[in-house]
């Protein structure tokens, strides 16, 4: 009796052991780090949305995530000591600086994996990096700029004058965003005049909204915002001075509708859920990065949401509808040859 009880016992002991194991090996620890905040900002928001998509679907997949907060000065540390846990398999970012940002913690730290996304760095054997084509994004939405303040549409002014605020300035913008747009507002007329202003961080809704009503002052009817939390300051002015903003990066009619007449898109929670997946099953080529544009599926303006047909004029609805079958067909071999790859942040 005492003896087949401790055989009994051992053999639950080893059980446990056996299952201790057999969880140790099959967990998949993801730390998420988000430079600045997630609410607010499309891309961070699809960010931890692909994460959860991979943990929902696998049990085994477990995640953290850490807002590094808005002051860019700490983000190299706080990488650092993410890293320095040693308890992700995976630390997974997003936004062009976070190649160079992480540096210092893959030299510390030679076995931590990042998979970093709206971003792109080759050669570096412990980065995957995925770059989205955002002269694509940003000239179908320079277009609609142009075509909304040539249109008789109620906030538009005589002047040909479009805008676009960012929240700071940074290669992946000088190099594709703001060439992108200015490029498309030209296509639809090269007397088109691109007032372009940059806030200087992400958050400040009341100087955003500033900001856009100068930019009203001088003319401006629609403007293209791209900063973040300060979204909400531009989305206001407009509403309340009868103009129209154009919002990159996600399908967010809704939150002004009437207001946000155009959305472009990134199908970044996409692009996040396949590459953590295809990091877990050890698929990634590390070193490598991969650039995702209108024909990969991973771009596109939004013109599915009713929300733009009821926004618009029939004019400009229509002659949208005819430059976006260009953009999605033939066309963006062209436009495609327009991008210029960021190099550093
Ligand atoms: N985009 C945001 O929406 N919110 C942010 O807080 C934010 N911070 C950024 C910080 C840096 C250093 C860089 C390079 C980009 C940042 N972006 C941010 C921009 C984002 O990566 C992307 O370019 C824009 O969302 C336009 O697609």
């Amino acid at each position: 009796m005492k003896r087949s009880g401790k055989v009994l016992a051992s053999m639950l002991l080893a059980l446990g052991l056996v299952a201790t194991m057999v969880t140790a090996v099959a967990a998949y620890n993801i730390g998420i780090f988000v430079p600045g905040v997630v609410a607010g900002s499309p891309l961070y928001e699809e960010l931890v949305a692909g994460v959860a998509m991979v943990a929902a679907e696998d049990s085994s997949v477990t995640y953290k995530v850490l807002e590094g907060g808005f002051d860019q000065s700490t983000w190299e540390d706080a990488v650092v000591s993410l890293a320095a846990t040693e308890e992700y398999d995976l630390i997974v970012s997003s936004n062009g600086a976070m190649p160079f940002v992480a540096q210092p913690a893959a030299e510390a730290f030679p076995d931590q994996k990042f998979l970093i996304v709206d971003a792109i760095i080759a050669g570096n054997a412990q980065m995957y990096t995925v770059l989205y084509n955002q002269v694509e994004q940003a000239a179908v939405m320079g277009y609609l700029a142009g075509l909304v303040t040539m249109s008789d549409m109620e906030g538009a002014t005589p002047e040909l004058k479009v805008g676009f605020i960012a929240g700071q300035e940074y290669e992946a913008l000088n190099s594709m965003i703001q060439p992108g747009y200015e490029l498309g507002a030209k296509l639809a007329n090269s007397g088109i005049e691109v007032d372009f202003r940059v806030l200087g961080n992400w958050y400040d809704a009341n100087k955003a909204g500033e900001l856009a009503n100068s930019m009203i002052d001088a003319g401006v009817d629609v403007i293209m915002t791209a900063c973040g939390g300060a979204n909400q300051g531009v989305i206001q002015a407009c509403q309340e001075r009868g103009k129209y903003v154009l919002y990159l990066d996600k399908d967010n009619y809704d939150l002004a509708p009437g207001v946000i007449i155009g959305s472009s898109a990134l199908m970044q929670q996409q692009a996040v859920y396949e590459n953590v997946k295809a990091a877990i099953a050890g698929e990634l080529v590390w070193g490598e990065y991969k650039i995702l544009g209108i024909n990969d599926g991973y771009v596109d303006f939004v013109d599915a949401n009713p929300l733009f047909k009821s926004s618009v004029s029939a004019d400009v609805f229509d002659a949208m509808g005819v430059f976006l079958s260009d953009v999605r067909a033939f066309y963006n071999t062209w436009l495609k040859a327009q991008l210029i790859v960021p190099t550093y942040w």
